[in-house]
């Protein structure tokens, strides 16, 4: 593949083409472009994403030389003095541990343009790096971690097998869903995206293992909000979250669950998604519409971003649907991937400056 042509975002791809995808972005920018793991979903399927940053990879290495010779010109007095080496003494410097803006598409199976337009996003951050002045300021300042498909497994089932599956694959109490398809392989799983553990099955999710929007048998049963939600209280550094679903064309913050709370930073969560919606707007001309989820689509506890807002202490969270308004909804044709990719990519940069600049 040749990334800068943008060739590679004029269809969709296969689970395998987007890893590869991620491993030839690590391999070709190993400074830039890290590696990281969230962990592994039912079926065994790992769940990646890259880690980009530059600030750290290029200055930490400076500083380290810079230690070193001043290290090395009082060693032999020090030794001389102490009787041990001062090397073993000095206590170590503490990491740069850099503001994190994390992004993830494919929690729901078939809203494959998250995970396009994700890719897309990343492969900007990270050829615009040093090439391109704005972005080379983003990503020294902060660092981006962009998962293209959280929910691998459902992923890799909407091109195998079944187009329009949204949840998981990972099997709960009833094994068969008889009556809602007449497909083998439609067994009861959980909605990810009704899973997290912030207020968790509070309204807007189902009891019915065999509904769409089954909330599971329990907070964090399914693996894809536990392994997410692990990673975000380890990093401990996230500043920004942005959960890419499909479609309706919405930039929705806090909350779904509990329709009367309104989140103590809702000013500044509204004021960046309307700026955000701006620049996606001057784009291609979209229609982006922001607010709180329970106004702007439906009441859905046990989402993403209020796990991430109130437990995750995730100040910037947002959920958005992108293209489009229901035309071809989930069938958005391929010729809309690089337009949506381009104003999606406006509206996070925009979203990164608002955030480094307060
Ligand atoms: N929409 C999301 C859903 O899970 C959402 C909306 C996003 C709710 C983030 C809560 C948190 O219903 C789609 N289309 O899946
Ligand atoms: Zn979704």
């Amino acid at each position: 593949w040749n990334f800068t042509d943008n060739s590679f975002w004029l269809n969709y791809h296969d689970l395998a083409t987007l890893n590869n995808f991620t491993e030839s972005m690590v391999q070709q920018f190993p400074d830039l472009v890290k590696r990281v793991s969230i962990g592994q979903t039912h079926e065994g399927r790992e769940v990646f994403g890259m880690s980009i940053h530059g600030y750290k990879s290029n200055k930490d290495d400076m500083d380290e030389v810079i230690d070193d010779s001043e290290q090395d010109q009082n060693q032999s007095l020090w030794s001389w003095l102490f009787g041990y080496s001062k090397h073993t003494r000095k206590p170590s410097k503490p990491k740069k541990h850099p503001k994190a803006v994390l992004l993830h598409a494919g929690q729901h199976a078939r809203e494959w343009i998250g995970p396009a337009v994700v890719t897309y996003i990343a492969k900007e951050l990270i050829l615009g790096y040093h090439h391109n002045k704005k972005i080379t300021k983003l990503v020294d300042q902060f660092e981006f971690v962009i998962v293209p498909v959280l929910n691998a497994d459902g992923y890799a089932f909407t091109w195998e097998k079944n187009r329009m599956w949204r949840k998981n694959r990972q099997p709960t109490s009833i094994p068969f869903c008889v009556g809602i398809s007449n497909l083998p392989d439609q067994i009861s799983t959980q909605d990810p995206n009704r899973n997290w553990g912030y207020k968790w099955n509070t309204g807007g999710s189902s009891d019915n293992p065999c509904n769409e929007g089954y909330h599971g048998p329990e907070a964090f049963a399914a693996l894809e909000p536990k392994m997410m939600s692990e990673f975000i209280l380890k990093r401990k550094n996230v500043v920004a979250y942005i959960d890419f679903h499909a479609y309706s064309q919405l930039w929705m913050s806090p909350f779904g669950g509990d329709c009367k709370k309104v989140p103590k930073d809702d000013e500044d969560l509204i004021e960046g998604g309307m700026g955000a919606a701006k620049a996606l707007h001057g784009v291609h001309g979209k229609k982006f519409v922001v607010g709180n989820i329970c106004d702007v689509i439906y009441q859905a506890s046990g989402g993403s971003i209020d796990w991430t807002y109130a437990e995750g202490k995730v100040k910037y969270s947002y959920g958005v649907e992108l293209r489009d308004t229901g035309r071809y909804g989930f069938l958005l044709p391929e010729s809309e991937i690089l337009p949506s990719s381009e104003e999606t990519t406006a509206a996070v940069v925009y979203l990164a400056n608002f955030i480094r600049k307060r």
